[in-house]
């Protein structure tokens, strides 16, 4: 029997190149648990950046090529490719391009694979024109559908596993949980009335003058810092030149944790537990969404400075509904924490608009859940023919 008769042993595989960053493999790593989970399939994901990949998935260290984590069997994804069969439906994340060997077996085979490109996400309008579009392959008998995740019923939807918001929702009921948790992680009980704020950026340069004025007000802040990209701003303001995890920084009303690259259950939980979330790039910014808590968006540059319309795009949306205060304010602070502005001269009217966005946090995640996932979607799309 020849490959090409054989059954497929995977409902899906998915294949992610890590072009930098974690956003990648932390969408096509969720994406991949959540197909295995919710929806009961056999799930390949072939990863180029093992290392990166090791870093959300700690067994994934000490493996060789292949892993068996979390209900998914993971593959490094090195050339020349192995010949293997094709899934039942092959996820090509962000126009990775799947080996052309692979390609070729996807045509050969009966029935043949449906072939989903999954886009980067984006609130832009003209998503909904593209999402489900179909093209076909230059040469082969195969067809590639895009699937653009987005903000409303006319998107792909985000990822958003199976229990995720009634686990949110105990956690945020349940203080004596978050106080343990946080304990665990070796921060320090905050002080009275402290505001507990998140911070996962890339490198900030203004950050000095805002940590100025939190260490300066009347209210204390308890700044939590996983590793990353944006400490050394961090450090700046305090004088140091380096600090490891378990560090804790003081200024005036102002203390700072740094702490580990958290697993991903973990940097949930942070983001679940603090009243403000500094995110980034795509998975983080998703996940501080269903956290439904304030939280601000450092978004990923792009080439011609696109990123500024999306950035845009995004808050026209999440702000509807605001009072103009309010909005004015987080548009202000979002865009200079985004390098347009002022950081400084954008935060007291931010923090004066906090209180009305933390129930518009709530409202705005619970529209969403009322979206099917993206998960269910890419369901949905493996099952549709394509013409
Ligand atoms: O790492 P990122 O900046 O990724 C970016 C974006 O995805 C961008 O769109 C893409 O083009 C670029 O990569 C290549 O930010 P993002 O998307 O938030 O990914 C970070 C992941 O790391 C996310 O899955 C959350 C996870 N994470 C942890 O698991 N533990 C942690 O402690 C932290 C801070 C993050």
């Amino acid at each position: 029997m020849s490959l090409a008769d054989a059954a497929p042993a995977f409902d899906w595989d998915i294949f992610c190149r890590v072009v930098d960053n974690f956003g990648d493999i932390g969408v096509c790593w969720r994406l991949a648990k959540a197909l295995a989970h919710d929806h009961g399939c056999a799930v390949r994901l072939w990863v180029d950046d093992w290392g990166t990949f090791a870093r959300l998935c700690p067994a994934a260290a000490d493996a060789g090529d292949a892993v068996r984590a979390e209900g998914v069997e993971v593959r490094r994804w090195r050339e020349p490719f192995p010949e293997v069969l094709p899934a039942r439906a092959v996820v090509e994340a962000f126009a990775c391009e799947p080996p052309a060997s692979y390609v070729e077996a996807m045509a050969a085979a009966t029935p043949r694979p449906h072939w989903i490109n999954l886009e980067y996400l984006s609130a832009e309008d003209w998503i909904e024109g593209c999402h489900g579009l179909a093209s076909p392959h230059p040469r082969l008998p195969l067809a590639k559908r895009f699937c653009f995740p987005g903000f409303t019923a006319r998107s792909g939807g985000l990822l958003r596993e199976r229990g995720l918001l009634d686990a949110r929702d105990r956690f945020q009921a349940d203080a004596i949980a978050r106080r343990d948790w946080l304990a665990g992680r070796g921060i320090p009980v905050p002080a009275e009335g402290a505001r507990l704020v998140s911070l996962f950026a890339y490198e900030q340069p203004q950050l000095p003058e805002l940590l100025r004025l939190w260490a300066g007000a009347p209210r204390p802040t308890l700044l939590l810092v996983p590793e990353g990209r944006v400490l050394g701003d961090v450090l700046r303001f305090f004088g140091r030149a380096e600090a490891r995890a378990g560090a804790i920084l003081a200024a005036g009303a102002l203390s700072t944790v740094v702490l580990p690259f958290l697993d991903t259950a973990d940097y949930d939980r942070l983001l679940w537990a603090c009243e403000l979330n500094f995110v980034r790039g795509e998975d983080s910014f998703v996940r501080a969404q269903w956290a439904a808590r304030p939280f601000v968006w450092h978004i990923y540059e792009q080439d011609e400075a696109v990123h500024h319309d999306k950035l845009d795009a995004f808050l026209a949306r999440y702000l509807a509904g605001l009072d103009e205060a309010a909005s004015d304010a987080t548009r202000a602070f979002w865009r200079a924490w985004n390098g347009e502005g002022s950081l400084a001269a954008a935060w007291p009217a931010f923090a004066d608009a906090l209180p009305q966005l933390v129930p518009h946090a709530r409202r705005w995640s619970d529209g969403l859940a009322a979206l099917q996932d993206l998960a269910s979607t890419l369901v949905q799309f493996s099952e549709l023919t394509v013409k």
